[in-house]
């Protein structure tokens, strides 16, 4: 049987810590299928190339099949060049004394021209999935410089916010994690993020009312997911980075598989408006796929509470939109 031609895939920011969990992974054949060979196209900044350089040593010598190429770059054009997924994971971290609109400036700097690149010379299949933070605004940026890019191939990650959710509750329920379903991160990969336990269900039934502490559900439940990151940082010295690349791989296999029935996945994705979000911000949103194409979910009620928190996480990323708007090119 004649082999498949091999997907190019490119991964941004390839000698951070995100990258160093992610890249083996793909190229075991978890991100595509084990029968999907692989062009590995990772970029890097060029104080960092030696770094990547090391990366790129033990990816050889995993000596793995499915890997037909590996293209180790700091240039914009050999990074995307043909490629299906753009996964942008680089960034510069928040340093002290910086503010998050000055955050949010350095990293746009750099999202715009990455989404240019996007545009002049990844294949016509390409989707993109932003991780660098704050990943739903540098997802608005890169594609207000990618306009012939459909905007359904755009994608902010907030699937590592609904994996904790799910796990969340699933530990204080006493239930394995699959049988927690549908709870889904609306709105910005931030502290403002709402876990939407309103619409989630444990075994078929309501999650509010197999948890009937709603104080729990509105307190300590969504701080908890919101901090998680904060809580990881504190213990560990470091960021997350095996669940977040672990979720990078969740995102993208739930694009191309059918979701499972009563489930939703979070992905962030552009808005045309659903659920009162303003047009063309990145908001989180639970999605379905059907393996080829994906619908933001329709026809959820939420509660007074729910609308005002998901009215928190909107004004959030419209004050984002306003602080990049010198970065965004045409009507975003
Ligand atoms: P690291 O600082 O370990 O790695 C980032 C890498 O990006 C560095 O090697 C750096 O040289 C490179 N880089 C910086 N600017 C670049 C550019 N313009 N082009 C190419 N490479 C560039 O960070 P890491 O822990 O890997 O995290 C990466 C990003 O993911 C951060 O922005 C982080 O905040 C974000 N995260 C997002 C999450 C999400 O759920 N959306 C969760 C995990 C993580 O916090």
């Amino acid at each position: 049987m004649a082999s498949k031609t091999p997907v190019h895939v490119t991964v941004t920011g390839a000698a951070g810590q995100i990258g160093y969990a992610l890249l083996f992974r793909i190229a075991s054949g978890q991100l595509l299928g084990a029968d999907q060979p692989l062009v590995l196209r990772l970029l890097e900044i060029e104080p960092a190339m030696g770094a990547l350089h090391g990366v790129v040593m033990e990816l050889e010598d995993c000596a793995y099949p499915l890997v037909a190429g590996i293209e180790a770059t700091s240039d914009l054009k050999t990074a995307f060049d043909g490629t299906s997924w753009a996964l942008l994971v680089g960034s510069v971290p928040r340093k002290a004394g910086m503010e998050r609109n000055d955050l949010l400036t350095v990293n746009g700097g750099s999202f715009g021209p990455q989404g240019e690149a996007i545009g002049a010379h990844a294949a016509p299949d390409v989707r993109v999935l932003v991780v660098g933070n704050p990943c739903n605004t540098n997802c608005l940026i890169a594609r207000s410089h990618a306009p012939d890019v459909p905007d359904d191939r755009w994608f902010a990650m907030t699937r590592l916010d609904q994996n904790r959710a799910r796990s969340l509750v699933a530990r204080r329920t006493g239930v394995p994690v699959s049988a927690v379903q549908a709870l889904a991160i609306w709105g910005n990969h931030s502290s403002t993020q709402f876990p939407d336990f309103e619409n989630a269900v444990i075994d078929g039934r309501r999650l509010t009312d197999v948890v009937a502490d709603r104080s729990w559900l509105q307190g300590e439940f969504i701080t908890t997911v919101q901090q998680r990151g904060a809580a990881i940082i504190e213990a560990r010295g470091a960021s997350s980075a095996a669940s977040a690349a672990n979720a990078v791989i969740d995102s993208v296999r739930s694009v191309l598989e059918p979701t499972p029935p009563g489930e939703t996945v979070s992905l962030a994705v552009v808005s045309h408006g659903e659920y009162g979000a303003p047009e063309e911000l990145v908001f989180g949103y639970p999605v379905r796929s059907d393996g080829k194409s994906w619908q933001v979910v329709e026809g959820l009620s939420h509660s007074d509470f729910a609308r005002e928190r998901i009215g928190a996480t909107t004004d959030e990323l419209e004050s984002e939109r306003r602080a990049v708007e010198d970065l965004l090119l045409g009507p975003v």
